[in-house]
């Protein structure tokens, strides 16, 4: 393990030497086409908020062999907390785009059923996958004290916090990684080295030599992992996750990857980041990565390859349709969840607000009849 080096696996010329990922050809072909889905969801998200069909995206371009090559060292019953830029994540393991659609949606068949931001996603099933936090770091603490949850109850599962570069300057870093240290705590942080956050470079984040090197403070050994190899991430996460599940406590692994994109969509980031350094890194785009790899080896050819994106293709434009297609949330909704009996107050406040959604036109026939 180094905390400066940075551990790669895959060649230039798609040679992987002496690396055995583990994974047999069908699952090969899930990893990649899961960075595919990935992609093609990532920029569905983006085009619907240009065309304004929805309000908000986070760009995840350029992240995904960092989040499924980690995705991939974990058992569906572990528990996630993942940052924004991990829409790979969730689908790795099995969530359905038609279900992180309804979240970009806010509709009625979102988790949240609309009440968080899109992106914001949270399911129960097939995986735990704890709600994306809007403040960063808070759930890098959460992560610990549901693996110390885990550690005192016996079982054997391992969680994954991760979140960008940004994040190790958030108190919650600091006291997970202390507590994670102190406690042996079964959980593996992944720090996103994507560059920047929002519009702040890596050298005005950190003094430190590396991410990966902040965990020794804690007793928590680190790592330096080349982001856009998915091998590699996915070879330091296999031995981390190993770690932890039997009882040898944290690992912090910095992926240093690139940010493909504006922070969200709300942001443009040729204000500042240097048209060079982006051109740089489109060279070491992961899918393609990943596809020089599995071609060399033969896992896949240059036609799977093409029925592969036309699949993935259709499966988000699917998607998005049958999203867009689903009604709101029904206003009585934002009362519901709460409360197990409404208070007489809310129920007065919620009873003038159907009154005027409706005398305003804004509410369906139907809307804001009690009880709930
Ligand atoms: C506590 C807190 N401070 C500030 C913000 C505003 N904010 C949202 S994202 C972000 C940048 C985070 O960067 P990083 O952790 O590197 O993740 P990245 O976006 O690069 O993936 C900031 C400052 C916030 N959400 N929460």
């Amino acid at each position: 393990m180094s905390t400066s080096e940075l551990l790669s696996v895959i060649e230039a010329d798609g040679t992987a030497p002496g690396y055995d990922p583990g994974l047999s050809k069908a699952e090969l072909i899930h990893l990649y086409r899961t960075m595919l889905l990935t992609r093609a969801f990532d920029e569905a998200c983006i085009n619907l908020q240009r065309s304004g069909q929805i309000g908000f995206s986070i760009p995840n371009r350029g992240i995904e062999a960092t989040s499924i090559g980690a995705a991939s060292a974990f058992r569906k019953d572990d528990w996630f907390f993942p940052s924004y830029r991990d829409f790979g994540l969730p689908l790795y393991h099995g969530v359905e785009v038609v279900d992180m659609m309804h979240n970009m949606y806010g509709n009625a068949l979102d988790t949240s059923k609309g009440r968080q931001m899109p992106v914001h996603f949270s399911f129960s099933e097939p995986i735990k996958l704890v709600s994306i936090s809007s403040p960063i770091g808070t759930h890098i603490i959460q992560a610990v004290g549901a693996a110390y949850a885990f550690q005192q109850r016996g079982e054997d599962k391992v969680c994954l916090a991760s979140f960008g570069d940004g994040g190790t300057s958030s108190l919650g870093f600091h006291s997970a990684l202390n507590f994670a240290g102190v406690w042996k705590a079964p959980v593996v942080f992944l720090c996103q080295n994507n560059g920047y956050a929002i519009s702040c470079p890596s050298e005005q984040q950190t003094a430190s030599e590396s991410y990966a090197i902040k965990g020794e403070a804690y007793g928590v050994p680190g790592i330096k992992v080349d982001g856009n190899d998915v091998f590699a991430v996915r070879q330091a996460f296999t031995e981390a996750v190993e770690r932890a599940r039997k009882g040898d406590g944290p690992t912090l692994i910095e992926c240093v990857t690139f940010r493909m994109g504006g922070h969200s969509t709300a942001d443009d980031p040729t204000k500042y980041v240097p048209a060079e350094i982006m051109a740089a890194w489109a060279k070491r785009d992961p899918i393609e990565i990943l596809e020089r790899a599995l071609l060399k080896s033969k896992v896949l050819t240059k036609k799977k390859i093409e029925s592969l994106r036309k699949e993935v293709a259709k499966e988000v434009q699917a998607a998005s349709k049958v999203a867009a297609g689903t009604p709101p949330p029904a206003l009585e909704q934002v009362f519901t969840d709460v409360y197990e009996e409404l208070p007489d107050h809310i129920r007065r406040q919620g009873e003038r607000s159907f009154d005027l959604a409706k005398r305003k036109g804004d509410a369906n026939a139907g809307d804001g009849e009690f009880p709930l």
